[in-house]
């Protein structure tokens, strides 16, 4: 039992309680902005300033001090540590707060807030500024040519290739804080179950969208529901 192999989804809402916005919710960033204003390649290229502000004000407030790791980060770090199987994290999240929390087996599906790509040599760097018009490249030395390393709507996600062969051969699959809305990361659960083996759990605030295909729920906060899930699956298996 105790060999097997394990892939986590995660979304914005195992950052909630560590102080950033979700998308969705009520409060979420999509109830205040157009996704066409600021998450899109077309918005972007019609208004790179708007974009690049909106991304400048949710860099630094993940560089306040005010945000950290919570009890949900740390379980999925710990599940890592203490699984003698694989466990594979999967998140939806721009954010470093799995990193933080001690997490290595991580793929950033949509990016990171704090990387840079230039749209000149492709090169990827860290990136804590804030990224203006005449920023400069670090591997080129180009100026205005950095945009955030994130994907938004219409561009292909990160490591594809990897996240499907993981979904394609895992025992469980775990999804924590998402609603579900954004392909291809909800079709992960069709994809899993597609293999024949996998038990399907969906942690969440509330029902996501594709919960008829979760095998079992647990509703509640991130941060009371996972560390209570890592610990059974740590005693007990599942
Ligand atoms: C708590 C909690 C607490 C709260 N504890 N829980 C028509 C049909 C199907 C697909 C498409 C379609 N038209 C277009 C598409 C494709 C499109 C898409 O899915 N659109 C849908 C809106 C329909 N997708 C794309 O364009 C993607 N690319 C793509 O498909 O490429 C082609 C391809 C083809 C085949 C294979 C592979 C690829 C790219 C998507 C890029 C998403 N980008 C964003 C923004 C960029 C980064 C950023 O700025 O941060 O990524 S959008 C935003 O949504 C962000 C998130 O990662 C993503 C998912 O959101 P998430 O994490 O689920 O957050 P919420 O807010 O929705 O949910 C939070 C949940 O937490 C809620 O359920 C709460 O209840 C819960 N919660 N507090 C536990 N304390």
């Amino acid at each position: 039992m105790k060999s097997r192999r394990i892939v986590i989804l995660t979304g914005a809402g195992i950052s909630k309680e560590s102080g950033l916005d979700t998308f969705r919710d009520a409060d979420g960033l999509w109830a205040r902005l157009r996704i066409e204003d600021v998450a899109t390649p077309e918005a972007f290229a019609r208004d790179p300033a708007r974009v690049q502000d909106f991304y400048n004000h949710r860099r630094a407030n993940l560089l306040s001090t005010a945000v950290a790791p919570n009890a949900a980060h740390l379980a999925l770090a710990r599940l890592e540590a203490e699984w003698p199987g694989e466990v594979l994290l999967v998140t939806q999240n721009i954010d470093d707060l799995h990193e933080r929390a001690g997490s290595g087996k991580l793929i950033h599906m949509h990016g990171e807030l704090l990387k840079a790509r230039c749209l000149a040599c492709g090169g990827v760097n860290a990136w804590r500024a804030p990224m203006t018009d005449v920023s400069l490249c670090p591997s080129c030395g180009a100026e205005g040519t950095l945009r955030v390393h994130v994907v938004w709507f219409g561009e292909m996600p990160l490591e594809m290739d990897r996240i499907y062969e993981a979904l394609g051969a895992c025992d469980l699959f775990v999804s924590i804080g998402t609603s579900g809305n954004v392909y291809p990361a909800a079709g992960f659960v069709a994809e899993a179950r597609g293999n024949g083996l996998a038990h399907t759990v969906e942690l969440n605030l509330e029902s996501s969208e594709g919960h008829s295909l979760f095998d079992e729920h647990h509703y509640g906060p991130a941060t009371v529901e996972v560390p209570a899930f890592v610990e059974r699956i740590l005693s007990r298996g599942w």
